[in-house]
């Protein structure tokens, strides 16, 4: 008889989706055996947020649960190829090779490579603790929320609260801001259909058109890098007709002179010139802006990846503080919510034992910390694909294949990092192993049991862990906590968002809803930062990339995701490649085609100042002039040329928290000389 369990999502994803998934007994399972196996993925229709749906990608997930390429058993490089190794081979000699970079090395030779394909607290976080018992490098991670994070707290201090999504239907003007949330955050959507119903207007932000400006009522379309100008130039206008919210502004922010000053510097004309927004458009936005009450701005960590992005978003979180729209439900602006999960993390991750003395590498500086002379000498990756993922990405891949560096990859797929591992190691999914999640777009804290018993010789992060710490004799305690050891910690705070929440509760409800006051008002009266202020100043300003476009590389290049993938997970499922157009595609201007001379369907070379990719070029009239996008970071499997898009990307930071500026690529498209074949599809067909 089936049976249907509700599991957390575990992908970095705000959505943290309750989902309902059925299992079917007495199958066969891709290791050989009989049991139960899981057969379909929908939502689980009484969770709140989720209301009953799963998005076009997780209800693909048995796929990837059982794809035939997925790694059952540890696995050891021998030449090009892989043996089957056991346990016990692979531990100890993983341990043994570790030692001796220690004793050769010391620790500062060890690095972790992780990020967030579970945001499961413990084998997404927790995990670090060996690697800081051991005394090993420290990743700083910063490849995806940390300009966001930066910007947020520059104004608003931490925690980092936002909007709750269930009052977006109080709104009545939504400004989806540098965000495609209808790919990206899609239980967003019931929330704001409900607000349209109510009478809202929806207006996307962006520099080309996705599924989210066709659903907006009016899309914005802005040049990449420019919403700064934009912002001011609003501001201007709602500071010149008195629509900001005196009473507000001197009750709870600081430096709002300083920040009128800075607009008042932005006429229409200037900021249309900068940011390709006609001077009516602005003016009619920021009348809105200034007119509508309550108004919600839902803003994107995609609109930061650039180099000024930091700057740029900040500047878009200011509007609701001159506006006072934090006073009202629905009003205001959220990044995440993930601020309010004020859960007791100061031994999460054995965080307690990094020294001042540690050594640093930003995570998106890989490809450098690869070089030779870094002295890197052991690289442990999981939850990650930096491959694929990571900037600078054939250099990436360069360092992974140094002989005098070791590889472990700890991994559900055979990524193309996996694929240059020195050992894979096969972890468990989700549905395979405990753990508590959190959500950057919601407010619920929740729980999944392990559920099925692990494919194959599948192992979860933290068993290898500790068997690793286990053979370096390592007596770090919170390496070896068990799940109940982990949920006992972090709940055990007196913080008032978990007040009544216990280990048993979170285990017996699976998901639960932080003890927010209601409404949820959490900067109606100012923010957690020194003063108990909101920080207007210094104001935001407009900057140019140095990162220039001219006539050599005369377009910006937008990598954003794609619909049916995850970054890169899915992108092994062929059903998903064939959704996204079977290769990833280069959508063009068609003036910006006529000029480079390549036409719909051909195939073209894209070079920036890091490498070339060859891609085909699909016309679009929805993006910019000037602009190329590439959505989804496709394994380079797929694509024609065996390359990820992040050949293109520079390793290059932004101005505020160290992050990632996968948006600010000047590159060139050229006609792609000799004929180009369509990608072979090299995965195994499921
Ligand atoms: N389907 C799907 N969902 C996902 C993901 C996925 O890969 N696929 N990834 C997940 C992850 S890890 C994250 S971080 C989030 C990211 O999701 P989002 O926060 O939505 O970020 P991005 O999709 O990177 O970028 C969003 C939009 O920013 C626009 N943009 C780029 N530069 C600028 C600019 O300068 N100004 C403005 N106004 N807009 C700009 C891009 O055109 C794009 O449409 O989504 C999560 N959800
Ligand atoms: N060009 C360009 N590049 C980008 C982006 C972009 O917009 N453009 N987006 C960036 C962003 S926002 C992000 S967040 C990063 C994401 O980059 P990553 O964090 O690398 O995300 P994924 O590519 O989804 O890869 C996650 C991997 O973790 C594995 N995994 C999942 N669960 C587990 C587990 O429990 N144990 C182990 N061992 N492995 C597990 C999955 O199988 C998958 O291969 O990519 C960044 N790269
Ligand atoms: S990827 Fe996001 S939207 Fe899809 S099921 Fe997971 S949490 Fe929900
Ligand atoms: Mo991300």
């Amino acid at each position: 008889m089936p049976r249907d369990v509700l599991l957390t999502c575990p992908l970095d994803c705000p959505d943290a989706c309750r989902l309902k998934i059925t299992l079917e007994d007495g199958l066969e399972l891709p290791d050989g055996r009989r049991g139960e196996r899981a057969v379909k993925v929908t939502g689980d229709p009484n969770h709140p947020i989720t209301q009953g749906f799963a998005c076009a990608k997780t209800v693909h997930y048995p796929l990837r649960q059982y794809h035939p390429e997925r790694p059952l058993y540890p696995l050891k490089r021998v030449g090009d190829d892989f043996e089957r190794i056991s346990w016990d081979q692979a531990l100890d000699e993983i341990a043994g090779r570790l030692r001796a970079v220690l004793e050769q090395h010391g620790p500062q030779a060890v690095l972790r490579y992780n990020y967030a394909g579970t945001m499961g607290l413990r084998e997404g976080t927790h995990v670090h603790a060996f690697f800081r018992a051991l005394g090993a490098l420290e990743l700083d991670e910063t490849i995806c929320a940390t300009a966001g994070g930066a910007a947020w707290s520059a104004s608003y201090g931490t925690p980092r609260y936002g909007v709750d999504p269930e009052d977006v239907p109080e709104a009545r003007l939504i400004l989806l801001w540098g965000i495609n949330s209808l790919s990206t955050h899609s239980h967003l959507t019931p929330w704001m259909k409900r607000a349209r119903k109510n009478g809202a207007r929806i207006v996307h932000i962006d520099p080309y058109q996705s599924k989210t400006s066709l659903f907006a009522d009016q899309h914005v379309k802005i040049r990449p890098g420019t919403d700064a100008a934009l912002v001011l130039a609003m501001l201007r206008v709602i500071f010149e007709r008195g629509l900001h919210d005196a009473e507000y502004l001197e009750a709870a922010t600081e430096g709002w002179e300083a920040l009128r000053a800075a607009a008042l510097e932005w006429p229409l004309e200037r900021a249309a010139e900068v940011t390709g927004v006609p001077t009516g458009v602005i003016e009619e936005l920021a009348l809105a802006y200034g007119q509508t009450t309550p108004s919600y701005i839902r803003v994107g960590y995609g609109m930061t990846r650039h180099e000024h992005g930091g700057n740029n978003l900040r500047a878009v979180t200011l509007l609701p503080a001159v506006t006072g729209q934090w006073r009202h439900r629905g009003g205001g602006a959220t990044m995440t919510t993930s601020g309010a999960f004020v859960l007791n993390r100061k031994r999460l991750g054995a965080q307690h034992l990094v020294r001042p003395q540690t050594g640093h590498v930003n995570m998106n500086e890989l490809a450098s910390a690869l070089e030779p002379e870094r002295g890197i000498h052991a690289l442990f990756v999981y939850n990650c694909n930096p491959a694929v993922v990571a900037p600078d990405s054939s250099r990436v891949i360069r360092g992974l294949q140094r002989d005098d560096l070791l590889v472990v990859v700890l991994e559900q797929a055979m990524t193309e990092t996996a694929r240059l591992a020195d050992y894979v190691l096969p972890a468990t999914t989700f549905l395979e192993h405990a753990d508590v999640y959190t959500s950057y777009g919601h407010h619920y804290l929740a729980y999944n049991p392990a559920t099925l018993p692990p494919l194959g010789e599948a192992r979860p992060n933290s068993w290898v862990f500790a068997e690793l710490g286990r053979r370096l004799g390592l007596e770090e305690e919170t390496l070896y906590w068990s799940m109940e050891q982990l949920l006992e910690e972090l709940l055990d705070t007196d913080h008032p968002h978990l007040r009544g929440i216990t280990p048993e509760r979170l285990r017996r409800e699976g998901s639960v809803r932080l003890n927010l006051p209601a409404p949820f008002l959490p900067y109606a009266h100012g923010a957690p930062t020194a003063s108990g202020r909101i920080r207007l100043s210094p104001p935001p300003r407009h900057l140019e990339a140095s990162e220039q476009t001219d006539a050599e590389y005369p377009l910006r290049l937008l990598t954003p995701p794609a619909h049916h993938f995850l970054n890169s997970t899915y992108g092994n499922l062929e059903n998903l490649n064939r959704a996204e157009g079977g290769e990833p595609h280069a959508l063009l201007h068609p003036q910006d085609a006529a000029a480079a001379g390549v036409g719909d369907g051909d195939y073209a070379t894209l070079t920036s100042r890091q490498g070339s990719v060859l891609r085909r070029v699909r016309l679009s009239e929805g993006v910019l002039p000037g602009v190329v996008v590439v959505e989804g970071t496709w394994w380079g499997l797929s694509a024609p040329d065996g390359r990820s898009i992040n050949t293109l990307t520079s390793e290059r930071l932004t101005d505020l928290g160290g992050g990632s500026t996968f948006h600010n690529t000047a590159v060139r498209v050229t006609p792609s000389l000799g004929r180009a074949e369509p990608p072979t599809q090299r995965f195994e067909t499921v």
